[in-house]
């Protein structure tokens, strides 16, 4: 039998939530990022503002130039966390085969629920009610027999879209289109793509598999299944994530250590909060910066034994950043720092190990009140620092990310 599947996607999700909060920006150019005076990029922009050519990655200051009347919000990621919460929550209501790919974005395997709904159509439309009644957000949805059909559906359905491929017509509905519309085509592949000269999704699929593979390896057989409309991936939970990191691009490059050295310790308290939330520990610690000419570089270190303290991970990182700084002059535009290799906690901790519990037991403390009321509630000594550096909110400080991540 044929599968079914939906791919839902929020539109303008950023500032669409902003929105909803603020009604008089509706209908008007609105941008999510930061003050066109920072540094940064637009996360999200409204159609409005789309219409004078802005979109998520430009530079704030070039979004400005070309759209001054936009309104420009700082955007709070835990509001975003908590919204997309809900919109995955009323997924989950229509079918237990959901598959978050992202904050406003999921697969649905929805075969054989048109029993339930008349139709798979009319069970997109009542999703779209529910997500509208609810959280005053606008989806788009696509249907199809392949996730890949779904995704290029609901993408070309945009805004408030509902587009259905009935079974068959996979690859007809995507002859005609650019190969840009194709997952996973950035601006590199599209290059070498026209200078194969393959400009729509139809080209692509005439050509023999063995060219595909010469000039994109494994991808590029990807490529020549999507091409013709096949994809079989199934709609899957998501994994587990393997590695937590946190980031952030200062306001001005610096080489300030006790700067650096605030601003990972609180990262380095935000991942560790994390763990303790998820249960895990980790082995790894990866610290990654990005200096002033936008070299990047990470470091990691593998600990003898698994850990999920905010001294041991802001330790390791301030060990691999001193190693760092030693050999570059440059000043910093970023730093993060990352934990891989997350194990489920050793049983029990030593019982001879004093400090080891007391250490658990400052952890459990500090999370529990942070968890009450707000990040910011508890700080070391050296977080305080961090004042002058980042806006502080209820959830924490305001990173400068591209991504908006935590
Ligand atoms: P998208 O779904 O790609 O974008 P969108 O929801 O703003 O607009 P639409 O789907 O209607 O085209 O991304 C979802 C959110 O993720 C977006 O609102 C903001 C965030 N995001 C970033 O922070 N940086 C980015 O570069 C992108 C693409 C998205
Ligand atoms: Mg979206």
């Amino acid at each position: 039998m044929a599968r079914q599947i939906m791919h839902i996607d929020l539109d303008a999700f950023f500032v669409s939530v902003e929105q909803v909060e603020n009604p008089e920006l509706k209908g008007k150019p609105v941008v999510v990022g930061g003050r066109p005076d920072r540094r940064g990029v637009v996360a999200s922009a409204s159609y409005e503002a789309r219409a004078f050519g802005l979109h998520a990655g430009m530079p704030l200051t070039t979004a400005c130039r070309l759209c001054p009347q936009a309104t420009f919000i700082e955007g709070s990621f835990p509001k975003y966390r908590a919204a997309s919460q809900r919109f995955m929550a009323i997924l989950a209501d229509f079918s237990p085969y959901l598959e978050p790919v992202s904050l406003d974005e999921a697969y649905l395997d929805v075969t054989g629920f048109e029993s339930i709904y008349g139709s798979i159509y009319e069970m997109a439309v009542a999703i779209k009610k529910r997500i509208k009644a609810e959280l005053g957000l606008g989806a788009s949805v696509g249907i199809a027999s392949c996730k890949v059909v779904t995704k290029v559906a609901s993408e070309l359905s945009k805004p408030d879209g509902l587009l259905e491929v009935a079974a068959g017509q996979e690859r007809s509905f995507l002859s005609p289109l650019s190969v840009t519309k194709l997952p996973g085509i950035g601006n590199k592949t599209e290059r070498v793509l026209n200078g194969l000269g393959i400009n729509t999704i139809g080209n692509l699929s005439i050509m023999p598999l063995t060219t595909l593979k010469s000039h994109f390896g494994v991808s590029g057989e990807l490529l020549w299944h999507y091409s013709r409309g096949i994809d079989d991936k199934k709609v899957e939970p998501p994994a587990e994530a393997k590695s937590i990191s946190r980031e952030t691009t200062f306001g001005q490059d610096t080489r300030d250590r006790s700067r650096l050295k605030a601003t990972l310790r609180y990262l380095s308290e935000r991942i560790g909060s994390q763990l303790r939330q998820r249960g895990k520990q980790a082995r790894c610690v990866i610290l990654k910066l990005r200096y002033a000419d936008f070299t990047t570089i990470t470091r990691h270190h593998t600990l003898r034994q698994a850990s999920d303290s905010d001294q041991t991970i802001f330790d390791t990182g301030v060990e691999l950043l001193n190693q760092a700084l030693s050999q570059e002059k440059q000043k910093v535009r970023l730093i993060g720092i990352g934990v891989s290799s997350l194990t489920e906690p050793a049983k029990q901790l030593d019982i001879l190990d004093l400090s080891a519990q007391r250490l658990e037991r400052l952890n459990k403390a500090v999370d529990h009140i942070r968890n009450k009321y707000g990040f910011t509630a508890i700080q070391t000594g050296r977080t305080l620092l961090l004042k002058d550096l980042f806006h502080s909110g209820e959830d924490g400080y305001t990173l400068h990310t591209p991504s908006l991540s935590r």
